[in-house]
């Protein structure tokens, strides 16, 4: 039964297309457009068609997954050409959301009609594309050059009145049915005369000159390495110049090139990554979840007290309790901040702030958080103190409360046995600063229960954050792999390459931030608690040396004006430290290495490397249900490049037998201890095998 169908009221047509879950335009949609459009074509009565969509929203693009493979005819430029060449009148009837290819059908049929609520977009860009199907033509010429970029290069959706406003939609229907309206809309139109509009025969308003390289200005920094944009830029270019038709298969090559390349194919991989995050394989379907309205926090440092902002923002009661006063004190003035700043970037209404800071509480005193439905702890990083903690929530908080750590490495199943309710326990693991950062960790403890887990995610959600669902062991996901990424990072330093040098390397690579700038904006102290308080380090006296050193002198970083960097005052660009140099120096000698010139190919091999051999462990030891997190928490919670899909999918894209083989040889070269290759990575090297298939 083809997704789409025909019925005739009177000499209106209504095309209806009905692939859940959104309507992409498969290969079945597009063959059922076409069709659809001859059956009008050749029936004399029919005046006007109205395209719409059942669910709960209008076409939102083409169908993602098939781009793995060739492209099968009819091809959406060609279905779009028949709904235009029409001599029906074609009114396009949107709700939800028309994206990518769906917009481009809309702006192939004559007139658009939208729903208040609808909104339209070209969110290809997110995918590592560009409109593939004569969007970037069209667009200008209904919207003009502005707009068009503006739309096509961020991605962003547009509400339906903004659409009106820009021209890119016609009318937006009053409440009611989307039928009735576009059927009115249609009867004005017949009624009227009116001709078929064809925006392929429209005209882009003129520009001023250097729009183009105004634009290609603003958004440098944040498309830094993307191929996409340029490509749409030069397209929107063509649009003012070049005729329709050779625009269009300009636009298409470059649309084939796009969905080609490795960044697509990495955004995609992302795309489908995070929406399959939240699936947990044993949890069962329709479990019951707990309540989560009201919420305390322990602790009212940074991370609390960002803890404690993230859940006043998602409309929660808030307590945040500390047993010291001055402590407490500080915590209300960051969460106040945090909102201000919020208000400031328009992110938070005045509204809001006021209502937020009206659900928050301070309190000193553990029976005045007897009552809530979740307690986040948030104290240092400390087992002691942690275990303290949990066993006075155990005696004060009421039964069914969930009691979660935010502890960054320790155990959780060390932590519950501080308490007579293991199965309550789980650990939530934020990212710093925990109110912008996406990723929690969702730490399963052997006994913490279904409902728990299911909670936690839902509450990640509510939050608008992704919680990640991982087992439990020392640092997790992230923060085990960040071990690897780090010591190499280190060592590298102690042989020869500069900190400025091996940052920049990785930067170009993609990532956000390069490690010794990450070291010195965390704390090189704090890291060096942990290690102190690690009893499994290796016995290897080069281990994280540099940062050690640099602890011990009370160079924490950019808390301190000085880490591995200079900062000069007041200011967060690391200056490089000629002292920190000769330091390295000294130790290398000390520790008998002899230095040499390391190019950046190995700096990256050697820290992403890294991550894949932990991330390989992590994968073999059952710490995650699928390699995608692991890509989806290097991403969100460490700058892991998007266009690069995350470590392990990257490592799928180089060739696991590759990676096997340079593992091997740093394994000769540099140490077994770190390099022994993991079973899995050898297995899936000697198969041909990729992560993501696991
Ligand atoms: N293709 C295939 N599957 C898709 C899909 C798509 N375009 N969009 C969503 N899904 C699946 C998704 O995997 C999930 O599946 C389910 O639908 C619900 O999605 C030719 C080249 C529309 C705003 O980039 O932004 O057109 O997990 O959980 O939160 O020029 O989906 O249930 O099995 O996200 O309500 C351009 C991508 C394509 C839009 C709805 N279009 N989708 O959000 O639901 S390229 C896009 C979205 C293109 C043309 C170019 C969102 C949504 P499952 P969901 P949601």
């Amino acid at each position: 039964m083809s997704p789409v169908t025909t019925e005739h009221c009177g000499d209106i047509a209504i095309v209806t297309v009905d692939n859940p879950p959104v309507n992409a335009l498969s290969q079945a949609v597009r063959a059922g457009l076409v069709s659809a459009v001859e059956q009008a074509n050749a029936e004399p009565k029919i005046k006007a068609v109205i395209l719409i969509c059942s669910g709960r929203t209008f076409i939102a693009g083409a169908d993602i997954r098939e781009f793995n493979r060739p492209p099968e005819p009819p091809h959406l430029p060609d279905v779009i050409a028949a709904i235009e060449a029409s001599t029906k009148l074609f009114i396009a009837a949107i709700h939800g959301t028309a994206l990518g290819g769906g917009l481009e059908v809309a702006l192939g049929c004559h007139h658009r009609i939208a729903r208040p609520d609808a909104s339209v977009g070209f969110p290809e860009v997110n995918l590592g594309l560009i409109p593939g199907a004569t969007g970037t033509q069209r667009l200008p010429r209904v919207a003009g050059v502005q707009v068009a970029l503006d739309m096509m290069v961020s991605g962003r959706p547009v509400r339906a009145d903004k659409a009106k406003i820009s021209g890119v939609i016609d009318e937006v229907a009053e409440e009611g049915e989307l039928v009735d309206a576009a059927t009115a809309y249609a009867r004005k139109l017949i009624d009227g005369g009116v001709a078929p509009r064809r925006v392929r025969d429209l005209t882009v308003d003129p520009v001023e000159p250097g729009i183009f390289d105004d634009f290609r200005k603003k958004i440098a920094k944040k498309t830094h390495g993307l191929v996409a944009p340029e490509q749409i830029i030069r397209c929107v270019e063509r649009s003012l110049s070049v005729p329709f038709d050779e625009a269009v298969a300009q636009e298409r090559k470059s649309f084939l090139a796009c969905r080609e390349s490795e960044q697509s194919a990495a955004l995609r991989h992302v795309f489908f990554a995070e929406r399959s995050v939240g699936k947990v394989p044993d949890l069962k379907k329709g479990i019951q979840e707990r309540k989560t309205e009201t919420m305390a926090v322990i602790g009212a440092g940074t991370m609390g007290a960002g803890i404690a902002y993230s859940g006043l923002a998602a409309g929660m009661q808030v307590v945040l309790l500390d047993n010291d006063e001055a402590g407490l004190g500080r915590g209300q003035a960051t969460i106040r901040a945090l909102f201000e700043g919020g208000v400031a970037r328009g992110r938070v209404t005045e509204k809001g702030m006021a209502d937020g800071l009206a659900r928050l509480k301070t309190t000193q005193h553990y029976p005045d958080i007897a009552d809530v439905d979740l307690v986040i702890e948030a104290v240092f990083e400390n087992m002691a103190i942690k275990k303290e903690v949990f066993s006075r929530l155990d005696e004060v908080v009421r039964p069914g409360a969930i009691l979660a750590t935010n502890t960054s490495t320790l155990d959780i199943d060390q932590i519950a046995g501080a308490t007579r309710r293991p199965k309550d326990v789980v650990g939530l693991h934020f990212f710093s600063p925990a109110h912008v950062m996406r990723l929690i960790e969702i730490v399963r403890g052997s006994e913490t229960s279904q409902d728990v887990v299911a909670t936690a995610l839902s509450f990640s959600k509510r939050l608008r954050k992704m919680g990640v669902v991982v087992g439990n062991c020392f640092g997790f996901v992230g923060n085990r792999m960040l071990y690897s990424y780090g010591r190499e990072s280190q060592l590298l330093l102690l042989e020869g390459a500069a900190p400025e040098q091996i940052d920049a390397a990785l930067t170009n690579f993609g990532m956000a931030m390069g490690p010794h700038a990450v070291g010195d904006l965390a704390g090189l102290d704090v890291g060096y608690k942990v290690r102190s308080e690690r009893t499994d380090l290796p016995d290897d006296p080069r281990f994280y040396r540099i940062a050690n050193v640099l602890s011990e002198m009370g160079r924490f970083g950019q808390k301190t004006g000085k880490g591995m960097y200079l900062y000069e005052d007041g200011s967060r660009a690391p200056v490089s430290d000629p002292e920190v140099q000769e330091l390295i120096n000294n130790e290398a000698k000390t520790l008998g290495i002899k230095q040499r010139s390391i190019d950046e190919n190995e700096i990256v091999e050697r820290c992403i490397y890294g991550l894949i051999v932990e991330g390989a462990r992590i994968i073999e030891e059952g710490i995650v249900y699928r390699s995608s997190d692991i890509d989806l928490v290097w991403i969100n919670g460490y700058g892991f490049p998007r266009f690069r899909g995350g470590p392990m999918f990257y490592a799928d894209r180089l060739g696991v037998d590759k990676v096997y083989a340079k593992v091997c040889d740093f394994s000769e070269r540099f140490s077994p201890l770190y390099w022994e290759p993991p079973k899995l990575l050898q297995e899936l090297a000697e198969q041909g095998g990729r992560f993501s298939e696991l």
